[in-house]
């Protein structure tokens, strides 16, 4: 019988050294010692030829190394984690899933929603509206002459012609305001984003598609002071307090007077560089008092209310404040261009 205490010993040994690290080395070490073939069970299977007078003696020693053997894998099986659970080709489901890169907010959604919160802060909704149009919301209602250059084939996308009332690409969110004045009750204060359309040859500084941004107020007495204080506000929210707004007349046929805003430029801070030309400022966007006629294109009585409008591109606003050169890059999805956003972390 010294032939099975040896065994014994051994077998004492190798589970005093155990030593596992991961839950396939443990399941190793089961089927070493307990599984069919393991040291253990053949134990028990000499366990049978061992003279009666023994039995007794062994068979207590038998079940102590089985139950050191099933408590040191149970215990092994702690210190590595046992939170496996097995998939149906053996894979560890509760292993931690390959890190899924996110991906990032495009410059002009982040532009776009900084635009439209700066205004949302001080009491304006939003609006949007259809990107297909008709000739009404998008020229007449807005004091187009007949023979306005926008309403040519060149300049705007026609999807119906020869009807009185032909269906179009909007040229600008203005036709959207339009609807607002035409159904909201005033005052009216509301911005209008979205996509617009001009039928443009492509380059840097063009593109057929791009962003806008408008804004209408419409009360009593509003003023161009109003306006100017609006667009001041929007200026410092957006490029910073020390931001600085002039305005330089301009033409547009839905506004009178009409006005084009520079903001000073936050790159160089008026010295002069090659972003604002040397000039120290950078147009930003466009403005002016709403003009009666469109005011009462849409029924409301030029009499009694007034109200400024404005309107930017969002390109434009993103390319100032990323200096991004070049209109294309937003339009090409090149994930090089795009992951340079991927830390912006403005909403
Ligand atoms: C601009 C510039 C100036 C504008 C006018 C209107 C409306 F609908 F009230 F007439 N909406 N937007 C406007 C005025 C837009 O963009 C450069």
């Amino acid at each position: 019988m010294s032939e099975m205490k040896e065994a014994i010993e051994q077998v004492l040994s190798e589970l005093n050294e155990l030593k596992c690290s991961t839950q396939k080395e443990v399941e190793q070490a089961r089927i070493h010692f307990l599984g069919k073939k393991g040291s253990v069970t053949a134990l028990f299977d000499e366990f049978r030829t061992v003279a009666p007078e023994l039995k007794r003696e062994f068979g207590q020693r038998l079940n102590e190394i089985k139950k050191i053997a099933t408590a040191k894998i149970e215990e092994m099986k702690t210190a590595v984690g046992e939170t496996s659970v097995k998939g149906a080709s053996g894979e560890d489901l509760s292993m931690p899933g390959d890190a899924f890169p996110l991906g990032s907010r495009h410059p002009v959604s982040i532009v776009r929603q900084q635009i439209v919160d700066i205004f949302r802060k001080v009491g304006y909704t939003v609006a949007e509206g259809p990107e297909i149009e008709d000739d009404w919301h998008v020229f007449e209602a807005l004091n187009f002459p007949p023979n306005h250059p926008a309403r040519e084939m060149q300049d705007t996308f026609f999807i119906s012609n020869g009807h009185l009332n032909p269906l179009l690409l909007r040229t600008h969110t203005s036709s959207v305001q339009v609807r607002t004045m035409e159904t909201q009750p005033l005052p009216i204060r509301v911005v209008c984003p979205g996509r617009v359309f001009r039928n443009e040859a492509i380059s840097a500084r063009a593109h057929c598609i791009f962003h806008q941004v408008e804004g209408l107020y419409i009360d009593e007495n509003v003023t161009f002071a109003d306006l100017k204080q609006a667009i001041l506000m929007f200026a410092r929210e957006m490029f910073g307090p020390d931001a600085e707004i002039r305005m330089r007349p301009s033409y547009f046929p839905f506004t009178e007077p009409s006005s084009e805003v520079d903001v000073s430029c936050n790159i160089c801070h008026g010295k002069g560089c090659n972003i604002c030309k040397g000039t120290g400022w950078l147009e930003i966007m466009g403005c002016g008092m709403v003009d009666p006629n469109v005011l009462e294109a849409s029924g409301i009585d030029s009499k009694k209310y007034s109200g400024f409008a404005f309107g930017m591109g969002v390109e434009r606003i993103a390319m100032l404040k990323w200096q991004v050169n070049d209109l294309r890059h937003y339009f090409e999805n090149d994930l090089r261009f795009l992951e340079e956003f991927s830390t912006a972390t403005e909403v």
